[in-house]
This record gives C-alpha cells, structure tokens and sequence, in this order.
C-alpha cells in the first residue's frame, strides 16, 4: 500500500451535523418567504435526504410530495431563486454559531497539518455553505488548510456519482490509494468507493441505519481522548478515537 498522503472529507454530517438543524431549517425559512407553506419536517427531511443537493431534493419534494403544484413556467429558474434565499438563510445560521463541528474534527484537522497530510474537501454542498462553516468554527485562515475544495454544481453529476472525488484526486495529482476519505452517508461512501478511496464512516441520526458496506471502519463519531467512539462495524487497531495513528492503520491494513 502506497503512503498515506491525503485526507479527503465530506462535509454535511461528517464535519458537521449541519442537516437537521441547519439546511432543513434553511429550506424553510425560504419557502416561508416564498409564501409557500411547504413544511419538511425532521421525519419527511430523512427521506428527502435520499437525493443529495438541494436544487434537486427540491425537485423531488415536487415530484414526490406536490403533485399538483401549479409550479411556475420556469420551474428551473423558480428553484434556483429559491435555492439562493435558502443558501442565505442556512450562511446566517451559521453566521450565528448555530452549528458547531463534530467532536474530534479540529483535532484531527490539526494533527494532520502538522504531519504534513494534504487535506481537501469533496461535498454536494454549495461552496458559500463550505466557507461560511469553516469561517464560523475554525476561522477565516481554515479556508487555506484545504487544498482543494470541491463542491457544488462543480461537477454535474453529485453524489453518489463519484464525479466530485474523483474531481478531488484529478485536482491534487493525487492516486485514490494514497488517500482516505470521510463520509457520513449511504450516497457518500457510493462516491468515495466509487472513485476507489478507503472510507471511513462517522454515523449520525439520519444515517445510522444505512448501509456502509465497504467502509474500512464505521463508527458512531471520531471520539477525542477520554470520550471513547463506538466502533458499529470494522477494527479500530486497539485505539479509542480517531487520530492519524489509527487513520494509517485503516489505510494500510
Ligand atoms: C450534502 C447535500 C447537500 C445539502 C444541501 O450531501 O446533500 O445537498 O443537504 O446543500 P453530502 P445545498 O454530505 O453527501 O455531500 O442546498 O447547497 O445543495
Ligand atoms: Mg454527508
């Protein structure tokens, strides 16, 4: 096995538990403006979570939830608008503090810039999100720690397309076996695995019952010393939370 030279990471629950509390709540807060009374719920949100992007998930609220909705003639351009106010609703969430990082994510982040492990970031999410969620919990300085950051319409074809991963590797010169990726969901492992990078999972309620099938390791969070994770499938190596130790382990083994 190749070195370990670079850390790959999805952003919407795996840095941050940002979909409950943050992009759900941002979605309605536009429709609200909209003087639409659509309501996702946290329960329909799950559900609605099976398409990644939120151009798109809102197609498919359409499709699924509204068929009789007298949409406008430029539905596309209707959703897009819409889109944008909720991209600024869920940046002045986090503007506000409202979502912090998953445990163990600084941490990590840290350790590897110390050791000389390159970082990149590959998510569905729209870039502004991505700042604005560095910004507000790392500081505006976090943006540079990445190397790349690949999100959004930047690629056609999102998760769990590998399109985005493999736009990542492309963009570092970097082969998948010289990295690992982390993920928090069904359609995100389908990219990593797809552009065949080793995955590690870090579960939350909207995906603990989702099939991880292939990941390297799979647990409940990334733990930090003294606040052990629980491994759900896989070996954790005798460690008790994640560090770039244990990160190389998964690697190689
Ligand atoms: C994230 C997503 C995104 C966000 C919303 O998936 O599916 O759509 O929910 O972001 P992943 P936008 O973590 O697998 O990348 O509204 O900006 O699309
Ligand atoms: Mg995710």
């Amino acid at each position: 096995m190749p070195e370990l030279k670079a850390l790959i990471f999805d952003v919407d629950g795996t840095l941050a538990d940002t979909e409950r509390d943050g992009h759900r709540v941002a979605f309605n807060l536009a429709f609200a403006d909209a003087g639409l009374d659509w309501n996702w719920t946290v329960d329909i949100y799950e559900d609605l979570l099976t398409v990644t992007g939120g151009k798109e998930r809102m197609q498919y609220f359409l499709d699924k939830y509204k068929p009789v909705f007298d949409a406008p003639e430029d539905l596309k351009s209707f959703i897009a608008d819409m889109h944008k106010a909720k991209t600024a609703h869920y940046t002045g969430l986090l503007s506000k503090g409202a979502i912090p990082l998953r445990p163990g994510v600084e941490r990590i982040l840290n350790e590897a810039r110390e050791k000389g492990l390159r970082l990149a970031i590959a998510t569905t999410t729209t870039p502004e999100n991505v700042s604005a969620l560095l910004e507000h919990t790392l500081g505006k300085e976090s943006m540079d720690w990445f190397e790349v950051i690949a999100a959004g319409d930047i690629v056609p074809a999102k998760k769990p397309a590998p399109d985005i991963y493999d736009f990542a590797l492309e963009k570092m010169n970097l082969n998948a076996d010289e990295c690992m990726a982390f993920e928090d969901s069904r359609n995100g492992i389908l990219s990593s695995l797809g552009s065949n990078l080793k995955t590690i999972i870090s579960i939350n309620d909207y995906t603990r019952d989702h099939d991880f099938t292939g990941a390297a390791i799979v647990l409940d969070q990334y733990g930090e010393p003294g606040s052990p994770f629980n491994v759900i499938a896989g070996d954790a190596h005798g460690y008790e939370f994640l560090n770039i130790d244990m990160i190389k382990a998964l690697h190689s083994a």
